[in-house]
């Protein structure tokens, strides 16, 4: 204001541009800053702050995004144990299935259509596949954890009963709740993908391998079946 009244009557007129750049009116001033925030005011005036209501919204936001991603993770990580148990699975059940491929098509005592099927007299000593001869010698096996041919759990021992090299160790416990359950029964001739009903016999047999898990609320998770049809060839 003291700047004012030292300039002349153009600058009390209010004429600025008189002036020079220095002379801005107490009225201008407010007026300038006015203008100023008519430019990006409003921006400015958004960036001040969240009122609560849209801070509650940013958290509600934010906590179920949170929960969404941690829901999604946790499915993945389940979901590659999953397929992970599945191969060594499938690695197991395949190794069976190559136990009864290298067994007769029936036992020296019985004939290809004998009923009902399993392990003869002195063969069927607990887990043990040991004394199994034959392929259906193998129908109702039932062990659980997993085991080898002569009955030791799988992942620890090897045959001779040496603790395995630590690369070839799975983690404690691990298999500990699997199970290997073995299925032998005749299919029809015509299309083998058909069981056929208890006491009914043909010239061939299905061995089925199935390994499971059973889960901590009880239920059975089953991991993979193999299913394998033999047919009976007569010796020359
Ligand atoms: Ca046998
Ligand atoms: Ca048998």
């Amino acid at each position: 204001m003291r700047e004012s009244l030292s300039l002349g009557d153009s600058a009390r007129r209010g004429n600025p541009q008189a002036l020079g750049s220095r002379f801005v009116p107490p009225f201008c001033r407010y007026h300038r800053r006015t203008v100023q925030r008519s430019g990006h005011s409003r921006r400015v005036a958004d960036r001040r702050g969240f009122t609560l209501a849209e801070a509650l919204i940013a958290i509600t936001v934010a906590t179920v995004t949170g929960a969404a991603l941690m829901i999604s993770m946790t499915s993945a990580v389940q979901t590659t144990q999953y397929t992970l148990d599945q191969m060594l699975a499938a690695g197991v059940a395949e190794q069976i299935v190559d136990e009864v491929m290298a067994q007769p098509y029936h036992d020296v005592s019985g004939t290809a259509y004998d009923w009902p099927l399993g392990a003869e007299a002195g063969e069927w000593q607990g887990m043990t596949r040991e004394y199994f001869d034959d392929i259906d010698d193998f129908d109702d096996y039932d062990a659980s954890p997993p085991r080898d041919v002569y009955g030791k759990p799988l992942g620890q021992r090897d045959p001779d009963d040496n603790v395995r090299h630590n690369d070839f160790h799975i983690p404690e416990g691990y298999l500990d709740q699997w199970r290997v359950t073995i299925d032998v029964y005749y299919v029809d001739e015509s299309n083998p993908s058909v069981r056929l009903p208890d006491a009914s016999v043909s010239g061939m047999r299905a061995v089925e391998v199935r390994v499971s898990d059973t889960l901590s609320d009880g239920s059975e998770q089953e991991l993979t079946t193999i299913r394998r049809v033999f047919g009976y060839v007569p010796s020359l």
